[in-house]
């Protein structure tokens, strides 16, 4: 077992989860092999849920799953809130107790953010480490990061997540008289406790960490601009994880972003180029939303999101092939996370993916439900035209005639609007080449500096 017995896990978990922005509880791979036969980690499940919750614990089963560990049972409890200092009711306690030792597990995973008090009490209480659903998420995200911008995101967002446990656990341990380092020259007095120099040196990481972050985005967003100067019109991809993003960004633009069956696959925003007859456009895939998202991720990965905040059009991609109720709330989710990064007001495309996996009643009841929506699969490519001629109308829809006068020596613009507009007038002039076009709204603001005119409908 990676920590000690819950009375030693309080004093040393912080300094240890700290370290690399990589928790200790988990191990999943070694060398990217998963352990085979019995799992080394075997998690007992607990859920507080409101009456009418779904009481099937699948999404948490499956983010243990992906960061290696097993489900060995599970528990939940209905109330209206989760007890304030052991999450579940004394009685459900004693009841959890007996069943982790007959299920034989060795860890006790909590489906919601648990607060310092709640963690370190429930692990008195049981006798086994308790991990809650944001470290989870946290380690599943620490284990994808493969860019510098990811890795260094995700230490930072499990570092403010330790910082806070931290917090707690000095009030406890200050009340306990345990933090203070006692004895010795300089220590007396009202010298630092060793709980204040873990959280001062927590501090200093965090302030580099950002400082960090600063020059590497500043990297990408000189590659945005790079990007934005091309006018193309921009569609990003978001989803709850797992919806199917990157199959579609694949199937819409040849492109070889990575896929997996795991949850949180996709980290670091790919872009591709999607060509149709009219013009050319620039598809974002970035990262999946989940339920709960931890808000600490939604923090650190603010400048990733911001691909999906500067979008014209988001296709909001969510896997038809599961129940209706769960469609609904995973495309619930996924709204207030666009809420969230201020991204709601942005046009929306509904694209319901894995049609495959749909039958002909099901087909039915989405066509009713959702009659705006698009139903594709990447896997046969049905319904992928359809989708491409969506696009192509939610921009049409916005057309503007423009005229403008591009400057002989600004000739990469000619270019460009070859590429986003398809058709148009050009006539040389004495200060340069006139243009007649219909452009997309969005676009055409961006060539605003050169109009001779105000746009026409
Ligand atoms: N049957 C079927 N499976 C699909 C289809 N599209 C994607 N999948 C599967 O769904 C799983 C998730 O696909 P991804 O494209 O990685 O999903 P994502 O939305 O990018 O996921 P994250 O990056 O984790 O947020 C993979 O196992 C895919 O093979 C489809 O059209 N039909
Ligand atoms: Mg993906």
């Amino acid at each position: 077992m990676t920590r000690g017995p819950p009375a030693a896990t309080a004093t040393i978990k912080p300094v240890q989860r700290g370290r690399h922005g990589r928790s200790v509880v988990f191990n999943p791979s070694v060398n990217g092999q998963r352990p085979q036969g019995r799992a080394r980690q075997r998690a007992y499940l607990i859920a507080s849920l409101r009456d009418g919750e779904d009481g099937e614990l699948t999404e948490l089963r499956e983010l243990l799953r992906t960061a290696g560990v097993a489900g060995v049972g599970e528990m939940v409890q209905h109330r209206d809130h989760p007890h304030p200092n052991t999450y579940l009711g004394a009685g459900k306690l004693d009841e959890l107790k007996a069943e982790l030792a007959r299920a034989d597990a060795n860890l006790v995973a909590c489906d919601d953010e648990l607060s310092p008090r709640q963690e370190r009490n429930l692990e008195n209480t049981l006798g086994l480490p308790v991990i809650d659903r944001t470290a989870i998420i946290l380690d599943i995200f620490a284990s994808h990061a493969h860019t510098a911008e990811g890795k260094l995101q995700v230490e930072l967002a499990q570092l403010e997540y330790n910082l806070a446990r931290m917090r707690g656990l000095w009030s406890h341990l200050e009340r306990l008289g345990a933090g203070r380092i006692d004895g010795g020259i300089g220590t007396r007095g009202p010298g630092e406790t060793q709980i204040e120099t873990d959280r001062r040196l927590a501090r200093d990481r965090i302030s580099a960490l950002r400082r960090k972050l600063a020059r590497v985005r500043s990297s990408r967003s000189v590659m945005r601009a790079e990007r934005n100067r091309a006018h193309l019109p921009q569609v990003a991809l978001a989803g709850y994880t797992n919806a199917g993003k990157s199959t579609l960004l694949n199937a819409l633009t040849g492109a070889h972003a990575g896929v997996g069956e795991r949850l949180f696959q996709t980290l670091d925003p790919t872009t591709r180029v999607l060509r149709t007859p009219a013009r050319s456009y620039l598809v974002t895939d970035t990262v999946g939303f989940i339920r709960k998202l931890p808000h600490q991720l939604v923090d650190a990965f603010g400048a990733t999101l911001e691909e999906t905040r500067l979008a014209d059009l988001i296709l909001h991609v969510v896997d038809a092939s599961v129940p209706e109720e769960e469609l609904v709330a995973m495309t619930r989710a996924v709204e207030d996370v666009l809420r969230e990064i201020g991204a709601h007001e942005i046009p929306q495309l509904l694209v319901l993916s894995k049609a495959d996996q749909v039958d002909e009643e099901r087909r039915q009841e989405l066509g009713r439900r959702h009659p705006r929506a698009v139903l594709v699969s990447a896997l046969t490519g049905e319904g992928i035209e359809e989708l491409v001629a969506r696009i192509e109308e939610e921009f049409s829809r916005t057309l503007e005639s423009v005229e403008l006068l591009i400057p002989y020596d600004e000739g990469g613009r000619l270019a460009e609007l070859h590429e986003v507009s398809g058709e148009l007038e050009r006539e040389e002039t004495t200060e340069g080449v006139l243009i007649r076009a219909r452009l997309p709204a969005t676009v055409a603001a961006r060539y605003r500096r050169f109009a001779l005119s105000a746009p026409r409908a």
